[in-house]
């Protein structure tokens, strides 16, 4: 298929769910010789289009779930094509969403770029309280931890993590980056947070540069 037409076909086979042809149309577009990026690319565009159309009310609840599967099903073909070797030398990194929040689809991208760069990458997954965060950050000692949240309710928790951070001494030990789409520059120096990050890539470079200073 030419190039621009499975770059659309993938972008629209993640916006409308569709898990059952994904994975072949992932495959198929590698197989071509396509850049792995472009394909990652364009299966977010169909998250973003999702979205929209969940906020135009043309989407409903389902239609986001089976974008979030199609987009994971896809991922399982790609992602072995954007990892690098060397995992580990550029650091250790602590991922996970807060708690009350199940949205990991930026966060997982986050652990993808962070890998594919070098970093040893630990994910607590979702709904994490401030105990199981704490919990983490001592037994694993990253030198950086990530926090994402997605939604304006579940934000806050963001800030509870950091406050225990500091009443127990960890965080002089730590940096932390947060990220997900409700959080903003601000809302990260209100709480004590030592970055922001908009996107995956934009987050990568942060935390290269944390670790660095
Ligand atoms: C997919 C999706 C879902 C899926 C999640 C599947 C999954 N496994 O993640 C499901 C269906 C489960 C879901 C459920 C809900 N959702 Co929802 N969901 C979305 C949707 C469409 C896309 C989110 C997404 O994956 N985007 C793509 C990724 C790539 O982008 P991202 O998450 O922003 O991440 C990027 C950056 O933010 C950043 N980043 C993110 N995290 C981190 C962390 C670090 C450390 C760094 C550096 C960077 C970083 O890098 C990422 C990559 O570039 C958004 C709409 C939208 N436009 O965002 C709504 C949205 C987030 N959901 C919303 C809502 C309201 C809900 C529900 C409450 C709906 C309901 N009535 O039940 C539930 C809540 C469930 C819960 N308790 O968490 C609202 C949130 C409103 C708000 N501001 O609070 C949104 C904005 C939709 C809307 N406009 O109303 N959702």
């Amino acid at each position: 298929m030419e190039n621009t037409n499975i770059f659309i076909s993938i972008t629209e086979a993640i916006r409308d769910g569709d898990s059952y042809d994904i994975a072949e149309m992932v495959q198929s577009s590698l197989d071509s010789g396509n850049d792995p990026y472009k394909v990652f690319n364009a299966m977010i565009a169909g998250l973003e289009q999702c979205g929209t159309l969940f906020e135009e009310k043309e989407f409903f609840l389902p239609d986001l779930i089976m974008a979030g599967e199609a987009f994971t099903t896809g991922m399982e073909v790609l992602e072995p094509h954007l990892a690098q070797t060397s995992i580990g030398q550029a650091g250790k990194v602590l991922l996970g969403t807060v708690a009350g929040d199940v949205h990991d689809i930026g966060k997982n991208l986050v652990g993808f770029l962070l890998k594919s760069a070098g970093f040893e990458v630990i994910d607590i997954g979702t709904d994490n309280d401030t105990e199981k965060f704490l919990q983490a950050v001592k037994e694993h000692q990253p030198d950086v931890l990530g926090m994402s949240a997605l939604l304006t309710t579940t934000m806050l928790g963001m800030g509870d993590v950091i406050k225990t951070l500091n009443e127990e001494g960890l965080h002089e030990k730590i940096k932390v980056i947060i990220g997900g789409g409700p959080v903003s520059k601000r809302f990260a120096e209100e709480i004590g947070a030592d970055a922001y990050a908009s996107d995956a890539v934009e987050g990568v470079k942060k935390i290269k540069e944390l670790i660095e200073c």
